[in-house]
């Protein structure tokens, strides 16, 4: 009999697949060997150098094109479930367009792919993760309503060429960082300063995109291979600032522009827009004398299209913002999508922050964000496909800080699988250091630092990885265990 002093642990479910994630352009370098095409990351950072805050490229990165043994052996050593990494458009379709395959880019997937699967590892692939094709860049890129057209070519060759083994593809990592990022902010490639306009063209050329290739991995290809199709949204909390009504409307157009101007027409029972925000912008536009609203309409037929494309809902989460219709306002120049919500935000002050400021620990996040969504949109199967912590470069193997943040993700993901969010899998960004975008590498996000002084890549666990493994083997937080060393073994 063990009585009351054995203290009752939620654990996670069995089947609840436990990995990691990274992105092409992160970890792969090898950014021009085997054929490889120049997509809209090698073009920023050649043509535009002083961009990345340390003057860096992702040219090397990880170097995971040579190393991707490693890096299956480091999944073996965390025992991992899953692993979810991305596609280079580029180096399969080195122009973008399908007419022109790269057998050796075709080649490193699979070699990839097939290394998992012997150690039963679940590959989650995503489709694109930022890295567009220069040459379609160059004819509008998302600007260009044949965009979808592109991708849903793409995505048959990505279906064709590996869906016999792969059963979990994402389309689209992060819409709004694609399109606001991309194209209004100045904070992604493209780089563009299309304030206001190209944001919004991007956002329905997107999702008729991820449309089509749903659509056409449904039709021609699920019948055989079996397997899923969602797409990531990131989904951080954005809650009001206080309970004033003006605040909880301020929240709602908030998240409206953060994520549901992309989950809308997917998920939403009636399709289409998120219906404050569309009227917002259409007002806006109105008095700024557009003849039409800068947001473009979806036909009946286009809304029909989208709705329910979807057999999950990929979320990457990192925070919770505080969201005023008063306070925190910056003035931003007009046409552009925050003159158009025209909200104030701000990240909780006793919230500690990591080495990225956007990035801050907030208590039971994962739960807000996931309930949320669970009651807006019927409850959707849900992975987190991200979740992590930046530390800066210097800061050595011992992650105390990393480990905090992730316990308390777990803390918040059993809190919603006790509410009965439909949550079924957790990636955590990041299974290994990378190139963080315009941030270069001065923030860390991995469970294993990587040298980049060293021309091998050398990767090395740092102590959260220890600690992630133990819970990924238990399914369970043990808030007392402490690795008795930093040597890695593969159990
Ligand atoms: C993700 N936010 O982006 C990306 O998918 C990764 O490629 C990236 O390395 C990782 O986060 C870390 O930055 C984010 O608004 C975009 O809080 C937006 C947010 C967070 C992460």
């Amino acid at each position: 009999c063990h009585g009351s002093s054995v203290k009752q642990q939620r654990r996670f479910p069995d089947d609840f697949l436990f990995g990691a994630a990274t992105a092409a352009y992160q970890i792969e370098g090898g950014w021009n060997e085997d054929g490889k095409g120049e997509n809209i990351w090698d073009h920023l950072v050649h043509t535009n150098p002083t961009v990345i805050q340390d003057l860096t490229t992702g040219d090397v990165a990880a170097d995971s094109y040579h190393n991707y043994k490693r890096d299956v052996e480091m999944m073996r050593e965390l025992g991992l479930d899953a692993y979810r990494f991305s596609i280079s458009w580029a180096r399969i379709l080195p122009t973008g367009m399908a007419n022109e395959i790269n057998p050796a880019g075709i080649a490193y997937y699979n070699n990839l792919i097939n290394e998992m699967l012997k150690y039963n590892i679940a590959p989650m692939v995503t489709l694109y993760h930022w890295d567009l094709p220069q040459k379609l860049q160059e004819l509008g890129g998302f600007m260009n309503p044949l965009f979808s057209d592109w991708f849903e070519d793409y995505a048959r060759v990505v279906f064709e060429n590996f869906g016999d083994r792969v059963k979990m593809f994402i389309t689209f990592n992060e819409p709004r960082e694609i399109c606001y990022e991309g194209h209004e902010d100045l904070n992604k490639a493209p780089y563009l300063n299309t304030t206001g306009v190209g944001v919004y063209l991007c956002a329905k050329h997107l999702v008729v995109a991820h449309a089509k290739a749903y659509r056409l991995y449904d039709e021609e290809f699920r019948p055989t291979q079996q397997g899923q199709c969602g797409i990531t949204i990131s989904v951080n909390w954005f809650g009001p600032a206080t309970d004033s009504e003006e605040d909880q409307l301020a929240a709602e157009v908030m998240r409206q522009v953060q994520w549901g101007l992309y989950a809308e027409p997917i998920f939403s029972a009636e399709g289409g827009w998120p219906k404050e925000l569309s009227e917002k912008i259409a007002a806006k536009s109105a008095a700024q004398g557009f003849s039409r609203s800068r947001l473009p309409e979806f036909t009946e037929e286009e809304k029909t299209f989208v709705r329910g494309t979807y057999d999950f809902f990929g979320v990457n989460h990192y925070t919770t913002l505080l969201v005023s219709a008063t306070e925190h306002k910056q003035v931003f120049s007009a046409p552009s999508m925050m003159d158009d919500v025209d909200v104030g935000y701000y990240w909780p002050e006793e919230n500690p922050s990591s080495a990225s400021p956007w990035l801050k620990l907030a208590p039971n996040s994962i739960y807000y964000a996931l309930t949320h969504l669970k009651e807006k949109y019927n409850n959707p199967v849900i992975y987190i496909t991200e979740n992590g912590w930046a530390t800066l470069p210097d800061s050595g193997l011992i992650d105390d800080d990393r480990i905090t943040y992730y316990r308390s993700s777990m803390e918040s993901m059993l809190n919603a699988l006790d509410d009965g969010v439909n949550l079924k899998g957790y990636m955590v960004w990041s299974l290994l250091d990378n190139m963080e975008w315009l941030e270069g590498y001065v923030a860390c996000f991995g469970l294993y630092q990587v040298d980049y002084q060293d021309p091998a890549r050398t990767r090395t666990p740092r102590k959260s990885a220890f600690v992630y493994k133990h819970i990924i083997k238990n399914r369970y937080v043990d808030y007392e265990y402490e690795p008795e060393s930093l040597t890695m073994v593969i159990d």
